[in-house]
């Protein structure tokens, strides 16, 4: 399996409610690195391309408004299916079809506050990845738990 690497995003819900570490932290200790992280309020321009594919939806205008209200934290992950792996660690986007063990499952009620997102593919990791950071900000770095470094 190649490594990869997704967008995921804490939203405003998640970061009001003090779950950026909780969340953050169990990517970390599964293995995942942090290659590029920033906070942020979006403005309505990027908050609607972030979900253009939902454009036209009866709960579109809510969803943008909702998401540039306030700050959002935006990682890029890197790792070996990372992309698959974030989703279903992020579970089902209603949250109470959501598995217990799952992030929505375990902090999550309402589909409209469901206080995180993860890019659903590839294509769209790499979309997303190129709408929130510019190239110097994703960096590259080694684990010193990757090599050999201590005697
Ligand atoms: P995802 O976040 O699980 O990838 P998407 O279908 O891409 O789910 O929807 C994006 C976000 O839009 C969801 O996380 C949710 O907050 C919101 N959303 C999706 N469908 C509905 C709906 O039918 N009513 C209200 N909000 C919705």
């Amino acid at each position: 399996m190649a490594s990869e690497q997704t967008y995921i995003m804490i939203k405003p819900d998640g970061v009001q409610r003090g779950l950026v570490a909780a969340i953050l932290g169990r990517f970390e200790t599964r293995g995942f690195q942090i290659v590029g992280m920033k906070m942020l309020t979006p403005t309505k321009e990027l908050a609607s391309s972030h979900y253009g594919e939902h454009e036209g939806k009866p709960f579109f205008g809510g969803l943008v408004d909702f998401l540039s209200s306030g700050p959002v934290v935006g990682v890029v992950l890197q790792g070996k299916g990372v992309v698959a792996a974030a989703r279903m660690m992020l579970g089902a986007t209603k949250p109470l079809e959501s598995a217990p063990g799952t992030i929505r499952g375990d902090f999550a009620i309402d589909m409209g506050r469901n206080v995180m997102h993860a890019s659903d593919s590839v294509d769209s990791a790499t979309r997303e990845i190129g709408l929130w950071f510019k190239k110097e900000e994703v960096v590259s770095w080694t684990s010193c738990a990757a090599g050999s470094l201590l005697e």
